[in-house]
């Protein structure tokens, strides 16, 4: 270790970061200030990586879960060559820069993950373990180790005070998952100023608590940060299962002369001033703007040849893995391109048969998981709810790495969010459920899953107040409309079994973002489809279940159990005049449905039919179609009691949806 060049390094980091949050009069330098020295020793020394090959499957993973220093990755990604250029740090915060206000995966090589809300790095990292273990337990062999790396993370007070954080490292001290190691910038400065404000529990104790070996240094001692990052690496001893958790104390805005150790330091420019003192005390060339170190371009230039080694030495293990095991080198491209391993077969549902959606669900998940043998995930402990045990692999764990089910706990937010961490490693398919109501508790890892365009699938069943007896907590009114709020989600409610199959089939063909699958608790009849050619009409989000022979005077459109009531009050309706000229259209996916073409919408919503919407749910978004008094809707909270007699006390039953149709 060069702890000279590691050091003109560490300046770098911050000459880069108080001039870009200068230029953009806007971020936040306190954190790369104050941490210069580890992402120096980090990306220098500790990461198993190369910066010419951003994307080996076999590199170290590095996650800023303090998004918000996001100068301190942008700086070292510069430095260290993966791509990003100076002139993309001179418009740090600007639109369309990749160096955007929190590091966002995708924008720039290097970027593991996108982590604005605090806490979320730390548990999608928890994600990228697991993700590790599973994929080296499948594809390494008693002769050759492919996969073997590391999950870093840089996370300060915030993350560590966000549940979803919490959630996350207990689950992953459970299953002891020994490669993540995560360094806690322990500045003990927030926004609102000194953490003796709100926190002051004993972090330490927490994470022994849950399992994980917690270790104390200083961010400035190299040599301390090697000695750490040495035991942390082991993997031998008492404490080689257990994650690492590195307390390192220091100090917000290292550097800033009359800034550092204050709040003030920690989101906003310096100003000119203080950058000028700054420079002059650290040595950095009075007047130069977004300089470095000459030692630290040298020393990354000579660190390039090691890097490459690194990677080097692992493809030729590699090559030789993949001349001794061809077929499961066929395997490990498919799990990496997301390909299936055969041909899905999913089950066939004949009509009448009556079934919730969430059983036929379990049923195509074995199909799915047998066609997709990337495929893991779990509930967070409604497994048996929610239909979604896995019929092989067994459940993951210390002693089945190989394990296919994740038993997440109950811990929705960090369930969510390790599926985005394993997304994000790549290799493997992940899917999470739980209860739809709770949608709310892992909404912040959704919302990101969408952003980042992660194929993650959930399987959210108790799709309405027919659930019944657990009452208005639990029934989902108002959740629908919150879910289609949010760009990029595929919210998918199939009406029976035969949709819930098409469902499943569309939520793995999907690459470019999450999906959810919106399943009943309560029974539904498999009913005829007019539409010949629906499961193929589906993927535009809407087709015609019952159509007529004249052009439609009412299109009754519905989603999910919806359908099912459209159907019975169109029944109801039966011999009395009018009622022949009544289509019903079953709407699995509004927000397909709404994107098609006008030509597409009317063809199915008729030329000059009066549009009825049918919805166990708020009306939210239905008056693009339909006008309000003719959205058959449920503004309010539920109520306990037997699924049928709520939906009475609702007066959601389809004599009141008759009358609604022929008013
Ligand atoms: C979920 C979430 N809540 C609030 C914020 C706004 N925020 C950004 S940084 C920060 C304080 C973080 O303090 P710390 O992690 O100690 O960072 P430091 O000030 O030490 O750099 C807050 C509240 C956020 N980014 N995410
Ligand atoms: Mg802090």
């Amino acid at each position: 270790m060069d702890i000279k060049a590691l050091e003109k390094v560490a300046l770098s980091v911050r000459s880069l970061s108080m001039d870009a949050v200068q230029a953009a009069n806007s971020g936040h330098p306190g954190l790369p200030l104050g941490c210069a020295e580890l992402g120096a020793y980090l990306y220098g020394e500790a990461l198993r990586h190369d910066p010419s090959d951003p994307t080996w499957i076999d590199r170290d993973r590095f996650v800023l879960s303090a998004g918000h220093g996001s100068m301190f990755l942008y700086s070292l990604l510069h430095l260290s060559g993966y791509g990003l250029k100076l002139e993309d740090i001179k418009r740090f915060r600007q639109v369309g820069s990749p160096c955007a206000g929190h590091p966002e995966y995708g924008q720039a090589p290097g970027i593991e993950t996108t982590t604005g809300p605090l806490g979320q790095g730390l548990a999608n990292a928890v994600g990228m373990a697991i993700a590790e273990a599973m994929l080296a337990a499948r594809f390494n062999t008693a002769k050759r180790t492919i996969i073997d790396h590391r999950t870093w993370v840089l996370a300060g007070d915030g993350c560590l005070m966000e549940g979803v954080a919490s959630e996350a490292s207990s689950l992953a001290g459970h299953l002891k998952l020994g490669k993540l190691i995560v360094f806690y910038d322990s500045n003990r400065i927030t926004i609102d100023g000194s953490t003796d404000l709100a926190f002051s529990e004993d972090v330490a104790k927490r994470y022994e608590a849950y399992g994980w070996k917690v270790s104390h240094g200083d961010m400035y001692d190299f040599l301390g940060l090697e000695r750490l990052v040495a035991q942390a690496r082991s993997s031998t001893g008492p404490d080689a299962d257990k994650p690492k958790l590195i307390i390192l104390k220091s100090l917000i805005g290292k550097g800033a002369p009359t800034k550092q150790g204050t709040a003030g330091v920690h989101g906003s420019a310096l100003g000119e001033e203080e950058v000028a003192k700054a420079k002059a005390g650290l040595g950095i060339p009075a007047g130069e703007k977004f300089w470095v170190a000459p030692e630290a371009r040298a020393y990354f230039e000579a660190r390039r040849p090691v890097f490459a080694a690194a990677r080097t030495a692992w493809k030729t293990e590699f090559d030789s893995w993949k001349a001794e095991n061809p077929k499961l080198a066929e395997e490990l491209a498919d799990f990496l391109a997301g390909k299936p391993r055969k041909a899905l077969d999913l089950p066939a549902f004949a009509v009448g048969e009556k079934l919730a959606t969430r059983a036929a669900s379990g049923k195509c998940l074995a199909a799915v998981a047998a066609a997709w043998p990337n495929l893991v995930g779990g509930s967070a402990d409604l497994t048996g709810p929610n239909v979604t045990e896995l019929p092989e692999g067994g459940a993951f764990g210390p002693s089945n790495r190989a394990g296919r089910m994740l038993h997440f706990g109950v811990r929705e937010h960090a369930m969510a969010a390790i599926a985005n961490g394993i997304s994000l490693h790549g290799g493997l398919r992940p899917f999470v459920a739980t209860f739809l109501t709770f949608v709310d508790y892992l909404k912040p890892s959704l919302r990101l899953a969408a952003l980042m365009k992660q194929p993650v699938v959930y399987v959210l069943t108790h799709d309405s107040i027919y659930l019944g007896e657990d009452g208005p907590t639990h029934q989902p009114i108002e959740q629908l409309a919150s879910i289609r709020a949010i760009p990029n989600v595929r919210l998918l409610r199939p009406a029976d079994a035969a949709e819930t199959a098409v469902a499943w089939r569309m939520a793995m063909e999907r690459t470019d973002g999450p999906t959810v699958l919106a399943l009943s608790r309560q029974n539904l009849p498999v009913f005829e489809k007019d539409d010949p050619e629906w499961p193929y009409t589906m993927g535009l989000g809407a087709y015609v279940v019952r159509n007529t022979a004249e052009e439609p005077e009412i299109v009754v459109a519905a989603s999910g159990s919806e359908v099912s009531l459209a159907l019975a009050a169109v029944e109801k309706l039966g011999g009395k005049s009018g009622c022949t000229t009544v289509r019903i259209v079953s709407v699995p996916s509004r927000e397909l449905f709404f994107a098609q073409p006008e030509t597409v919408r009317r063809a199915m919503l008729g030329e000059r039919a009066r549009v009825v919407v049918a919805e166990a749910g708020v009306a939210m978004g239905w008056e693009r179609i339909a006008k309000s008094e003719d959205i058959f809707s449920i503004e309010r909270f539920g109520e306990s009691g037997p699924g049928a007699d709520v939906a009475k006390h609702l007066g959601f039953t389809s004599e009141a949806l008759a009358a609604l149709i022929s008013r």
